[in-house]
Formats: structure tokens, sequence, C-alpha cells
């Protein structure tokens, strides 16, 4: 008999334009995973929860389970507001691209639970690595809405003089880093600055955040084999929300698993429900412990959707079906918590369109504000000078006779 040729598997998405979206292969529910000491388990003892889902909201909206935070009212009030704040936010934003007032724009949608809840279950002296899918942990630390705005159009005021692209941004007082535009570099650059922590003896920790695309990368390896070789102080999470623009995230992993990647490398790993706000703020916090402890760096698989495109020069409907992200069985994060506040007593339909109409009214202020300083299509603009200015300390010869030939031209 002839023996048949091995061929190569190119892994595709479970579903393209057309197909009916469906994802029966959630059998997770809040009970199932026990609670694990973060300071006394070892990385093996959290092979369960790397293959199943840590849960705490369940279809009945209420919380329950090994993993609930118990957190006060107070605090779920406030990650409501602030996930409701990056969505009428990121609206905002999208409306001024499309009219011309700022070049490109990307949005958080069905995401705005990722940075909101890890953000919180952090100390303010930990570092923040993120990608451009996580700007919500700058309101967490307090950043301006204006200065955003400001960054995002790159007028005058942007507070990076428009050498970044917008949603690129750069918050030093909230130890927010530079999102880089290369993807995936802020990972192990993320390991370097929590072993530097632990090296000075300060009781910092650093999350960071890659995707699941970017995780094909070798940054993502170099990142896990770092953080477990120094027993770094890091928090490694990689946001699986299915897809890397058109590339489904089965091409990073040929179908297989993200979670239990870090076990291998002696990590303590967990994969969580990306929309459900307090069992993502429970394994941050865990992690966190664990880290702070000395115990060392923990590999979280945040399973998420990206329900909106991956950005404003992307259209979704080529390459998957557009109800897709109605089918998530995660739902979207904020009426999971909100419908968990109504549960307990604690919100109602009129106090949430009353936050809503609190934020709408915030982000137009801040709009306001942030144009008086110009915008795309009417400027000022930042002087041109700053594309050579603060970048190096001391000028290479080519940039000083670029420099040099700019100023020639703009004499002419
Ligand atoms: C090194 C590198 N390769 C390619 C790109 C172009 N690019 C930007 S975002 C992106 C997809 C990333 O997907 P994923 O890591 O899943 O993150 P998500 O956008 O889903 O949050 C690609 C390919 C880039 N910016 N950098
Ligand atoms: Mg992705």
């Amino acid at each position: 008999m002839a023996k048949k040729k091995p061929s190569l598997n190119i892994p595709d998405a479970p579903h393209r334009p057309g197909d009916e979206a469906s994802f029966d292969s959630w059998p997770w529910k809040p009970e199932d995973l026990d609670w694990l000491d973060p300071v006394k388990c070892s990385a093996e003892d959290t092979a369960a929860h790397a293959a199943g889902l840590i849960r705490v909201l369940g279809e009945d909206n209420k919380a329950s389970g090994a993993w609930d935070p118990k957190l006060d009212t107070d605090e779920l009030i406030e990650g409501l507001e602030h996930m409701v704040r990056v969505r009428i936010f990121d609206d905002r934003m999208m409306k001024m691209q499309r009219t011309g007032k700022l070049s490109f724009y990307m949005r958080s949608f069905g995401e705005e639970c990722v940075a909101i809840a890890q953000t919180m279950a952090l100390e303010n002296q930990d570092w923040i690595f993120p990608t451009y899918r996580q700007p919500g942990a700058q309101f967490v630390r307090g950043r301006d809405m204006v200065s955003m705005i400001c960054h995002c159009i790159g007028n005058v005021e942007d507070n990076i003089k428009g050498r970044q692209m917008p949603v690129h941004y750069s918050y030093r007082d909230g130890r927010f880093i530079s999102v880089s535009s290369p993807v995936g570099t802020q990972f192990s650059q993320a390991v370097g600055v929590a072993m530097a922590s632990q090296y000075r003896g300060l009781d910092e920790v650093t999350i960071t955040w890659i995707g699941d695309g970017a995780s094909a990368e070798g940054d993502y390896h170099y990142a896990l084999n770092f953080a477990s070789v120094y027993n770094a102080p890091v928090i490694l999470n990689l946001v699986n929300n299915q897809w890397a623009i058109s590339t489904h995230a089965n091409f990073a992993t040929g179908g297989g698993e993200f979670a239990s990647r870090g076990l291998p490398y002696g990590l303590a790993s967990l994969r969580v429900d990306g929309n459900d706000f307090l069992a993502l703020y429970s394994v941050t916090k865990w992690a966190r412990d664990r880290a702070a402890a000395g115990i060392g760096a923990t590999h979280i698989e945040v399973l998420t959707y990206r329900s909106g495109a991956h950005s404003s020069s992307d259209d979704p409907s080529r390459y998957r079906p557009s109800d897709e992200h109605t089918k998530w069985p995660g739902g979207d994060p904020i009426e999971r918590l909100r419908d968990h506040l109504i549960e307990i007593g604690e919100w109602s339909e009129e106090k949430h369109t009353e936050l809503e109409e609190r934020i709408d009214e915030e982000v137009m202020s801040a709009y306001k504000e942030a144009v008086s300083h110009g915008d795309l299509a009417t400027g000022p603009y930042p002087s041109s000078d700053t594309i050579f200015t603060e970048v190096y300390k001391e000028v290479p010869w080519h940039l000083e006779e670029q420099f040099n030939e700019m100023k020639e031209g703009f004499d002419d």
C-alpha cells in the first residue's frame, strides 16, 4: 500500500463569514476549581487551573466558588465606572478618527475588563507593561483624559509630541510604560524590570500582557524562560481574544492550549474568564501575592473575545461571521458586572443610565478641551524639530544632517 505523504498543518479559524458561529466547548462552572494557596502551591499544583477556567460570575449573575474575591460594593462600582469610561471614550475616539480629527484608533471593545480589573488588583508602585489593548489601566491610575486625547491626536499638548502612533500611550506618573508598536517586546522587557525590582529588594511587582497572536513570537518564550530562571516577580498575561487581526488564535498553538504553556517553564499557570471582573481581580491578586512573597511569576491566559475590529483600519466582516462576538459564552464584561450589581441589590437600570450620561459628559468636555489644542484636520501641530529631539542623548551625525536639511528646506 502506498504510504500517504505527510501534509503540512495549516491551522484555520473555527468559523468564517457565512458560517454559523458556536462555542459549544464552554464546559466550565464557577465551582469547578479549588482555591490554591498562592505562597505554598507549586507550579504543578496549578495544572488543573491551567486546563480549566477560573470563573466567579455565573449565568445567574451571582458570585460563587472558591475564587470569589469578595470585593466591597464600592470597588465593584469603581470597576464598572472605569469600564463604562473606556467604552464611551473609545466610541468618541472612533468618531474622531472617522471625521479626520485623528489618524488611527484601536478600541478595547469586549475586553474592557482586562486592564481595569487587573490594575485594580495591584499596588500603585507596581509597573505596567501594556499592549495597545490596555489603555484602561491609565484610568485606574488616575490619568487625565484630556492628556490621553491630546496624545491620540498628536497635537501640541501630546506628552510624547507625536513620536508614537495614537493609542501608544506613555504615562510616567502611573508607571505605565510606553506601548510598543512591534508587538511582543514589552513581555520580555517587563521581566527585566521585575528582575531589577527583586535585585534591589523593592516591594514592586510588574504586570504585562501579550496577545494570542504575538505569543507565537520569541519574545513570549524568552519572557517565560527568564521569569522562571530568575524567579522574577512578574505577572505574565496572555490575552487570548481569539484573533490577531485576521489570523485566528489557532495559528499560535496549532489548535492547542495557551495557559498550560507556562507549566513546562516551571511557572504557576491559570486560565481565567477575561469577561468576569471578579475572577480576573482574584487571579491577579493571587499572582501579585505569590510574586511579592518571592515565589515567582504566574502565567495567566485571559480568555476573552475581541468584539470590535482590530483597529480603525480593519474590517472583520471579511474574515469572521459578523455576529460571532454575540455568541461568545463569556458575554459582555460590562453587562455581566452591571447585572451582578443589580442582582445583589446595589445597582439599577436607572443608575446605570445616569452613569453612562455622566461619563458621556465627561468625555465630551475632555474632547472639547483637547481639540482646543489642535486636531489632525486643522492643527496646530507640534514643531517638526521634535522629530529629532529628546530621543538621542548624543544625536548621530546622519540625523544631525537630516535635521539641517529639513531646516534648510523649510527656510526656502
Ligand atoms: C512584530 C510585529 N509584527 C506584526 C505587527 C502588525 N500587527 C499589529 S497588531 C497585530 C496582531 C496582534 O494580535 P494579538 O497579538 O492577538 O493581539 P490583539 O490585537 O488581538 O490584542 C499585528 C500582526 C506588529 N505591529 N509587530
Ligand atoms: Mg488577539
